[in-house]
């Protein structure tokens, strides 16, 4: 449908340029580190196919469907941090993953392996 389309086009415009400007955080950050009281990364589920990995860049292009709130359904190129993670994609395979996002970082994480093109007979 042309609106659909449409809308899933504009979410794929503004998801790729998430570096909403933050305000620069005061500066007095020498005494309570931990004030803000975020533990840690935001967590996405991720679904998607790997198209292409880049060891040298590490990073993997991947077509993932929407990733909760911070994504729309598209193509691009995720920072991976941890070369194991990095190593379990290969271009073609279907994967289950996290993307770790903190303010305008984000990265793929805890890789799994889909069971997409394997569901060829058992259980
Ligand atoms: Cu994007």
């Amino acid at each position: 449908m042309k609106t659909a389309l449409f809308i899933g086009l504009s979410l794929l415009l503004v998801g790729c340029s998430a570096s909403t400007p933050e305000p620069a955080k005061t500066a007095d950050s020498a005494t309570s580190a931990g004030a803000s009281g975020q533990t840690g990364p935001k967590r996405y589920p991720m679904h998607g196919k790997v198209l292409g990995v880049d060891a040298a860049e590490k990073s993997a292009k991947i077509d993932a469907g929407p990733i909760g709130d911070w994504m729309g359904a598209m193509t691009m190129s995720y920072p991976v941090k941890d070369s194991a993670e990095l190593a379990k994609m290969s271009a073609g395979s279907t994967i289950d993953a996290t993307v770790f996002v903190d303010g305008d970082n984000f990265w793929v994480g805890e890789v799994k392996m889909a069971a997409a093109t394997a569901a060829s007979g058992a259980k």
